[in-house]
């Protein structure tokens, strides 16, 4: 029987955003300035790899604020926290480091911005998710969330002249404009937000597994299951043709089976996904016949956010660079690249 050709349509871009490369960074610079333990409220990015191995650099996560002791360093995830959390840190005296990303701070921003304007704020997003309970938090009695298509039915608001839309940043775009379009058929006068709420790494990453995932058997994205993004690129690559698609923390969580029968590979990660995964799911790939490896390029990116004031204040005081590589990242600096 001929031997099937078997090849891996690598996605571009993928892996780490600028928000993500900034916060993991704000941790292990924290570690570098104030020493261990510095406590992180919640994960700081939805990836069970970094957040593992910053425990053992000495970062303690914890679900809420008052579990961190009096006067101690807490570190804000990147997902964002309502204003509720900076004044219960007041409170404990905790010396605080904002780590949320700069693009769901622009979310809360517009939030505050219609609520004062006593706009009703339907906020499409997960039910739970930290960065939906964060923004809701700026003005909880403005905003009601529309957890997906299917939710829009449930809505009520005060004044159908007076309702406007904004959205989680790591949402699949094409159900959330399904989620729009039916806003708008009960609310036509539903205003858009000012900007994509849906940042720029969540859509190129979407982009470049629509590009292949017709070309491809299976999909295999890596990244861990409470990560939002990293979910949605499994049920993208689905929807648009890819036969089957398992979303793994490890390469090691692969199945031999998945690959019965299997001639095309496509690879991708999530926003919060640190390269060297899947360095190692393309070893085990090739390892079973897949060498050639193809990238299928959607978008370049090179936003970089500057590390949060805190740290850049103290490091600089320390004699400590803040400096980042040519290219934007902070690679020099972090281990979980
Ligand atoms: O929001 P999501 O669950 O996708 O978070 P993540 O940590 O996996 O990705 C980066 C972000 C943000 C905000
Ligand atoms: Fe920021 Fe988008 Fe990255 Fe989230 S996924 S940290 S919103 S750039």
């Amino acid at each position: 029987m001929a031997e099937t050709t078997k090849r891996v349509l690598l996605a571009a871009p993928r892996g780490y955003c600028a928000g993500v490369d900034r916060a993991v960074v704000t941790v292990e610079k924290a570690l570098d300035l104030y020493g261990a333990p510095v406590y992180v409220r919640k994960e700081i990015v939805h990836n069970k790899h970094v957040v593992t191995t910053l425990q053992q650099r000495g970062a303690i996560f914890v679900d809420e604020t008052d579990e961190v002791p009096e006067g101690a360093t807490v570190v804000f995830s990147a997902h964002g926290v309502a204003p509720v959390v900076h004044e219960e840190a007041r409170a404990l005296s905790l010396r605080t480091i904002d780590a949320t990303c700069p693009l769901v701070t622009k979310v809360h921003r517009e939030a505050v911005r219609f609520a004062d304007s006593d706009f009703d704020i339907l906020l499409i997003g997960h039910e739970g998710h930290e960065e939906v309970v964060g923004t809701a938090g700026e003005a909880p009695e403005h905003i009601q969330l529309v957890d997906g298509p299917d939710d829009v039915d449930n809505v009520t608001v005060r004044d159908p002249e007076k309702v406007v839309w904004l959205s989680q940043t790591t949402l699949s775009v094409d159900e959330t404009m399904e989620t729009v379009r039916r806003l708008r058929e009960r609310f036509p006068k539903l205003q858009d937000p000012p900007s994509d709420d849906i940042c720029y790494a969540t859509q190129n990453r979407q982009l470049a597994v629509k590009q292949m995932a017709a070309d491809c058997d299976l999909m295999i994205v890596v990244g861990s299951r409470n990560s939002s993004n990293s979910v949605r690129l499994v049920e993208v690559a689905l929807e648009h043709g890819t036969r089957a698609g398992h979303l793994v923390d490890y390469a090691d969580e692969i199945d031999e089976s998945w690959l019965d029968g299997v001639s095309t590979v496509g690879v991708t990660s999530g926003a919060s996904v640190p390269e060297i995964l899947v360095r190692g799911v393309l070893d085990y790939l090739a390892a079973r016949g897949f060498e050639d490896v193809r990238p299928v390029v959607a978008a370049e990116e090179s936003l970089m956010f500057a590390l949060p004031n805190e740290i850049r204040r103290d490091l600089k005081a320390a004699g400590m660079s803040d400096k980042m590589r040519h290219d934007g990242s902070f690679a020099e600096t972090s281990a979980l690249r």
